[in-house]
């Protein structure tokens, strides 16, 4: 289903048709199951902090939909783009919310999509391999779904699990990574503003190499905490396993916050090269990595009186 016109637009003319709209929200969630409604436009009010783009261009689209990190569909750049995309997922979508809450349930996509205003929000996503990318993401808020549900007193921490079928996606051998791809945040960190559940990006639904149909977005997180493709959501009363954090725990913890003081064995992370187009891809421009991904503002409260580098 098309949301919205996208392809690379000069920016100007990208902001100009960007007016505060909104749509009921039983429009979007029909919108949801309907496969490509063509010129039906879909209208996310612009929110959150990169509101003036200043130094954080946009990226032509293409950047962020060929080159990816999606092991599930081929751990090169180029391969989920190639891969992803032969992908039915479920239109239906349910989604599994359980653990430390007082009322299991499966959502659907359409259920979710009800439950807030989708909003255009715009992040800069840091990976933590050395290139960054501001990515215009469509979403509502994460804490809109976890509010569904009555977390008891034991519920801390988040966990997350994306979608694998062997049948679709390659096997955990060739990927190098056990699947399915696991994840997690604290509870205060998953209910955060800023925390995303994103459905869509430059204006239309997420391309499955990104993550289709819903995706986890936490701007202030390396990339790999951002996990695509969400089937369920587990409330835990213990710091829950993490993929890379099981991978590799020398290199990878579970809070994995962007911190250019915190040396990784195999990629530099003071420094970053900035996808902006302005340079062919992998060498982008080379700008400083800021603590926090540059949302200490909104996020550092979150830590206080945490060591971030033994808590990495
Ligand atoms: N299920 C799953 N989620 C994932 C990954 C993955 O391999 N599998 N890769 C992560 C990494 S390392 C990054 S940088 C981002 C990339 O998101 P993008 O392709 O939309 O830029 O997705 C994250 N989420
Ligand atoms: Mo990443």
């Amino acid at each position: 289903m098309k949301l919205r016109h996208s392809d690379v637009t000069p920016q100007h003319l990208y902001w100009n048709r960007r007016k505060f709209l909104s749509a009921s929200a039983a429009t979007l969630g029909s919108l949801a199951l309907s496969p490509f409604a063509g010129a039906a436009p879909l209208n996310a009010s612009k929110t959150g902090p990169l509101h003036n783009l200043g130094n954080n261009q946009l990226p032509p689209k293409n950047i962020l939909t060929t080159y990816n990190n999606f092991y599930e569909f081929g751990t090169g750049k180029d391969e989920p783009a190639k891969n992803a995309p032969a992908w039915k997922p479920n239109p239906e979508w349910p989604v599994r919310l359980e653990g430390e809450i007082a009322n299991p349930k499966t959502i659907g996509l359409a259920e979710i999509l009800k439950l807030a205003p989708l909003e255009e929000r715009i992040y800069r996503m840091r990976c933590v391999e050395g290139w960054s990318v501001v990515v215009p993401w469509i979403g509502i808020p994460l804490s809109a779904v976890l509010k569904q549900v009555q977390p008891t007193g034991n519920a801390k921490f988040v966990a997350f699990e994306s979608f694998y079928d062997s049948k679709v996606m390659i096997s955990s051998g060739k990927a190098g990574i056990r699947f399915p791809y696991v994840e997690g945040l604290r509870l205060d960190e998953a209910m955060h503003p800023l925390t995303l559940l994103a459905v869509g990006l430059y204006g239309e639904t997420l391309p499955n190499q990104n993550g289709a149909p819903m995706r986890l977005v936490v701007p202030w997180k390396y990339g790999f905490k951002s996990i695509k493709s969400i089937t369920r959501i587990r409330f835990v009363d213990r710091q829950p396993m993490t993929t890379w954090s099981v991978e590799w725990p020398e290199a990878y913890g579970f809070y994995s916050n962007v911190n250019p003081k915190k040396p990784h064995p195999s990629f530099d992370q003071d420094a970053e090269d900035r996808l902006d187009g302005s340079g062919i891809l992998g060498q982008g421009r080379k700008i400083r990595t800021e603590l926090f991904n540059g949302y200490a503002a909104q996020v550092a409260g979150l830590y206080t009186g945490l060591d971030l580098i033994k808590n990495y």
